[in-house]
């Protein structure tokens, strides 16, 4: 599998995930906006992803371009390391609705947040909306703080796919400056000590 990234951005849950596979890959660094080889604004690169954007995945004649599909497709090449629930339905119900609460709720308040202060042409920038993405972060994280009923991992005493997104996450909002509870926090820096973290954050260094 080959996968195209860019440091600490979304495409680390894919380089994380990698690690915790055991599958063999190579990682790809690619440089953001840039129109040079290996820019995410390359041909090379757009014919991949169109939007020139990180992660890409490709595995044979696959592309991949969703952080939540890659790690469910890496999941599901790597079996025995059940890393996404695939008998128990009730189990993998729950899986999902932390996959897609990080995707649609988590997420949204961060990205407003980094759209309007740097990713977003100057001119499509509105500083007024970032008390409004806090406003909504806050929300989520409290709603998450709910969800989240203390034990190992955030599905209960199985790692999976859903605790990279989620650990992921909630260290892109740390490094915001957002405010996150200190048991989430806790929560995301034991998951970030797993070896497999600190081996993908020594690819991005
Ligand atoms: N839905 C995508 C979002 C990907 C995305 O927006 N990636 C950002 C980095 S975190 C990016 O490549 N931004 C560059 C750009 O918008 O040009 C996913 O989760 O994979």
């Amino acid at each position: 599998m080959k996968l195209y990234g860019m440091g600490q951005s979304r495409s680390f849950r894919a380089l994380w995930a990698l690690e915790e596979s055991g599958l063999e890959y190579e990682y790809i660094a690619v440089s953001a906006g840039s129109t040079e080889h290996n820019g995410t604004k390359s041909d090379e690169y757009k014919n991949l992803n169109f939007e020139g954007k990180v992660p890409t995945l490709i595995d044979g004649d696959l592309v991949l371009i969703e952080s939540g599909a890659i790690l469910n497709y890496i999941a599901a090449c790597c079996p025995s390391k059940n890393l996404m629930p695939v008998s128990n339905i009730k189990s993998r119900a729950k899986y999902d609705e932390i996959m897609c609460f990080v995707l649609t709720e988590l997420e949204q308040g961060l990205w407003t947040n980094g759209k309007h202060r740097f990713a977003l042409p100057k001119e499509q920038r509105i500083p007024e909306i970032l008390s409004t993405a806090t406003w909504e972060f806050n929300k989520a994280i409290n709603t998450l703080g709910n969800m989240f009923d203390g034990k190992a991992y955030i599905l209960g005493d199985q790692f999976t796919m859903a605790d990279i997104i989620l650990a992921q996450t909630l260290n892109w909002a740390h490094r915001f400056e957002f405010t996150i509870s200190e048991n989430l926090m806790a929560y995301k820096n034991r998951m970030y000590q797993r070896p497999a973290c600190a081996n993908a954050l020594k690819k991005v260094e």
